[in-house]
């Protein structure tokens, strides 16, 4: 097969096959599209009250798992700490995750109600009881939004939808200001983009497979009313999909499954970048830990750790030493840390900007009711793989998303990444012992007219109106939300331009806090490609 280049960003694309082969010596037998329990096979050596570690990684997701393997490939010994599961051990049915048409106690973080972001069907709610537990997919809520993440070992790795894009590079200087685009994508976009096993779907299968006539029949209004139309690079395993397809292996992307994570299929973190952390044997976690403090200790950190059950009871309180602590609790995780720890004077010396410069990526998701002559399909693949780029005309970059529920709906659905320009501050607020995000609910107009750039002229050209069905009743836009959730400890403001935290030598923030609102795409290349920079320095100038 031809090495496939990544649209719109220039850079080299890894073929299928190119990546099985670059990383079979990576992981071994661990062929991708096991089950993760076949990952993860070394238990991971829980921290225990009063440890000393030379580097505490808070969190797991993209940040946290770059960082782990890089310092450990350095001869450092990494302990991460992370709030959610280890998502290795397969339930009463034999699997790990549930799927996205029958949520159970594993789907939701601690919630006795589902919140499904796409939360009506026809018109009718579709939230149900589950039993309060610990599960996979968080829908926190502040006052005008929510903010959906990933709970456990691979952060938001467990629960997206792989689509793995790097920023146009004209658009660069927008994303991140303070770091050179040419390093950026000579060396650490390719970097990230080989480490988490990025490729794109095989053209000739696209076009032929009904499980992506959603996405030809998108591709057909998209060029019909004049705008660009791409294939997204994605982290899951193609060749096992079409396998899925041709009924030679259990279907995961092809029986629903991806906001509660994926059985088989996508290459997580737990898969690329946790799976060599743990075999340098350098790497241990604690799941099921939440760090509830940092505090300055003779020139090291005091950690003070909190282990849960899986009811979210705190079952004991731990408190660890640690020379270096690296924050990759994701953006609202380490922003509401650094400001809840700055505020309380644990970390006095923490400048003004932390908490500051938080953006939703211009999240707004919308759906299209197409003609009885357009069907969409009643078999549609969980795992996106094309958008249509009205960026430089209109601001929106948009994602033809599946809407699988298993019967012909003639709906198109979009989820849009728009160029909205404003930005939140997170507070802490004393009188609740909380930190407060002040995102207004009418803050998303801008991303629904960025969105309408698009979605109004193909409606015209094609004759069709918006689905008002699915997001409540007669409302056309899903504007509550986001996926996205980006800055709060932005780079070169709260940290200096590598991460190192103003005031406290030996902190670092590693993750999306970092990125300032917008990554004009889809965040995780962009989140791992600076984590692999930014640590790349840390190791070579501070340890
Ligand atoms: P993240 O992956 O969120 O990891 C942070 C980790 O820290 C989590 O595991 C937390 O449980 C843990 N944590 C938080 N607080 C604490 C604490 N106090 N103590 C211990 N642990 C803690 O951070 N992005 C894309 O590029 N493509 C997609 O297709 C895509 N689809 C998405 C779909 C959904 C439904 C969602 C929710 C997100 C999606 N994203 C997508 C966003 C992407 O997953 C997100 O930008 C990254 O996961 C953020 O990476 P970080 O390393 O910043």
């Amino acid at each position: 097969m031809a090495e496939r280049s990544l649209p719109g960003t220039g850079l080299p694309g890894v073929s299928r096959r190119g990546f099985l082969a670059g990383t079979s010596s990576i992981l071994g037998a661990a062929t991708l599209g096991l089950p993760a329990v076949a990952q993860a096979k070394t238990a991971p050596a829980v921290i225990g009250d009063g440890a000393q570690v030379p580097a505490l990684v808070i969190g797991t997701g993209y940040g946290g798992s770059v960082a782990a393997l890089r310092l450990a490939q350095a001869g450092v010994d990494v302990h991460m700490v992370e709030m959610g599961m280890a998502w290795d051990t397969p339930g009463s049915d034999g699997k790990i995750f549930c799927s996205t048409l029958s949520p159970d106690h594993r789907s939701f973080w601690l919630r006795t109600r589902t919140k499904m972001p796409l939360n009506y069907f026809l018109g009718f709610p579709i939230d149900r009881d589950v039993s309060r537990y610990t599960g996979v997919l968080d829908a926190e809520e502040f006052g005008g939004i929510t903010v959906y993440q990933g709970r456990g070992v691979g952060g938001g790795s467990l629960v997206n939808g792989g689509m793995a894009v790097t920023p146009k590079r004209e658009n660069f200087s927008y994303v991140l200001p303070s770091v050179n685009a040419d390093e950026m994508y000579n060396t650490y976009y390719p970097r990230a983009n080989a480490g988490l096993g990025v490729a794109n779907v095989d053209p000739a299968w696209f076009d032929s497979t009904p499980w992506y006539q959603f996405s030809r029949v998108g591709r057909k209004h998209a060029q019909r009313s004049g705008f660009p139309f791409v294939f997204v690079p994605d982290v899951y395993d193609w060749d096992y999909m079409e396998r899925e397809a041709a009924g030679t292996a259990t279907k995961s992307a092809l029986a629903g499954e991806i906001l509660f994570g994926n059985n088989h299929g996508k290459k997580s973190l737990q898969q690329t970048y946790l799976a060599r952390a743990r075999a340098t044997g350098r790497v241990s976690i604690s799941p099921l830990h939440r760090v509830v403090s940092v505090a300055p200790a003779g020139g090291r950190y005091t950690v003070t750790i909190e282990q849960l059950d899986t009811g979210g009871g705190v079952t004991a309180t731990k408190t660890v030493t640690a020379d270096r602590v690296f924050f990759a609790a994701g953006s609202v995780g380490t922003s509401k840390l650094l400001v809840k720890l700055k505020a309380t004077g644990a970390l006095p010396n923490l400048n003004g900007e932390v908490g500051k410069g938080w953006g939703d990526n211009g999240n707004v998701m919308c759906g299209r009711a197409n003609h009885l002559w357009d069907p969409t399909g009643a078999q549609q693949s969980t795992i996106p793989c094309a958008g249509i780029d009205n960026w430089a005309a209109g601001g929106a970059f948009a994602e033809v998303a599946p809407l699988p529920t298993g019967i012909e709906t003639f709906a198109s659905f979009y989820l849009s990444i728009t160029r909205n320009p404003n930005r939140a501050q997170f507070t802490w607020n004393g009188a609740t012992g909380r930190v407060d995000l002040n995102w207004q609910a009418s803050w998303k107009q801008p991303s629904i007219d960025m969105a309408k750039t698009i979605f109004d002229k193909i409606n015209a050209k094609e004759g069709t109106i918006y689905r008002t069905d699915l997001f409540g009743t007669y409302k056309i836009w899903g504007d509550h939300l986001t996926y996205h959730p980006l800055g709060g400890a932005v780079l070169n403001r709260a940290t200096d331009n590598y991460g190192r935290l103003h005031g406290h030598p030996g902190l670092y923030v590693i993750d999306g806090a970092l990125i300032p609102g917008n990554t004009s795409v889809n965040p995780f290349v962009t989140i791992t490609a600076l984590a692999e920079r930014n640590i790349e320095k840390i190791i070579a100038t501070d340890l």
